[in-house]
């Protein structure tokens, strides 16, 4: 059937058990997260095999990842041990001082996955690969990282694979906008799929209607079929070619807003997969994103088809409405 490939660093998520200032919390629940490894645990939940490229540390945590990420059925033969960097950790802050808005702390700077490098890759990582998906997070993690994400995506384009890229802009990992830009761009030439937010989009184009923001990102994205824009609790849209579809976000109690993106992502991807229309497509991912914010942790809410089909099935009638 094919497995979905990805890039990234995987952490150990520090999650106080009160809402509140991280400055007071004494307890917490601890998780393993990050953005590429989230959507690979969706589409396995999802029935998607997939595999995951990255390194860890020979450490405890490295060791709590690898399990977690085993179990959850990656592929992790391509995630590397280092014995000379730790697995990196973050800290959320949920609910202060913005009701509702969810803070990270990270301690990432030098961890081994920031040391990924082109070494880590050779051409059997795209045995059996169907799809490579990237974030914008892993080339801005160091630029040995970059170099990684560059050749993965030579790789994608010679074994002629699509490449899907979500720009997931990560403000405090990127020292400045336009390096930022830059660093985001050959990625954007290349992919077939982009995922983005309207945050990001101001981000790369300044201030400005979506409408707008999309043509501009048109013309750096030549091979770009699909375009999806994420909108928190608005929904999404999706523009492919000439058409555009809309949906709008599910209500549902906000307990942890972290992972949403990529649960989104995983189902969408894993919806075009099975041979979805696009509007089928968009309407599973903004399910799932809605369903992955109602628990803590990025992983633990995910949703099953099942899940997707029992949700949406008690929502149709009421709000949800695709609307063209
Ligand atoms: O999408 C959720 C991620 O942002 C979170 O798990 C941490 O991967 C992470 C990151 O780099 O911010």
């Amino acid at each position: 059937m094919g497995h979905v490939l990805s890039i990234g660093e995987m952490m150990v998520q520090m999650c106080p058990t009160l809402e509140g200032p991280l400055r007071q919390a004494r307890a917490y629940e601890r998780y393993v997260a990050g953005s590429e490894g989230n959507t690979l645990v969706s589409l396995e939940l999802l029935g998607v095999k997939t595999r995951f490229i990255s390194r860890v540390g020979d450490d405890e945590l490295g060791s709590a990842i690898l399990s977690e990420l085993r179990a959850r059925g990656i592929d992790v033969s391509w995630i590397a041990r280092d014995k000379d960097a730790p697995t990196g950790v973050y800290f959320i802050q949920r609910g202060y001082p913005l009701q509702g808005k969810t803070t990270v702390l990270y301690y990432r700077k030098g961890s081994a996955a920031s040391r990924l490098s082109p070494q880590d890759l050779s051409e059997e990582v795209m045995d059996d690969v169907k799809l490579v998906f990237m974030t914008g997070i892993t080339p801005a993690l160091s630029p040995s990282c970059n170099e990684a994400c560059l050749k993965l995506m030579e790789m994608a384009r010679s074994h002629d694979r699509p490449l899907a890229f979500d720009t997931n802009i990560r403000i405090k990992l990127l020292p400045d906008r336009a390096y930022g830009q830059k660093l985001l761009l050959p990625f954007l030439k290349e992919a077939k799929y982009i995922f983005t937010g309207a945050g990001d989009l101001t981000y790369l184009f300044g201030p400005g209607e979506i409408e707008e923001q999309i043509v501009q990102l048109r013309d750096l994205a030549p091979k770009a079929d699909i375009i999806l824009v994420k909108l928190g609790k608005h929904g999404a849209v999706v523009y492919e070619q000439d058409k555009v579809f809309r949906h709008q976000g599910y209500q549902v109690k906000v307990v942890d807003e972290l992972g949403a993106g990529d649960a989104f992502s995983g189902a969408f991807i894993a919806s075009m997969l099975r041979g979805d229309t696009v509007e089928h497509a968009l309407r599973y991912a903004n399910a799932a994103g809605a369903l992955t914010v109602t628990a803590k942790g990025d992983l633990e809410p995910l949703p099953t088809w099942n899940d997707l089909s029992l949700f949406l099935s008690y929502y149709e009638d009421s709000e949800a409405q695709l609307l063209r």
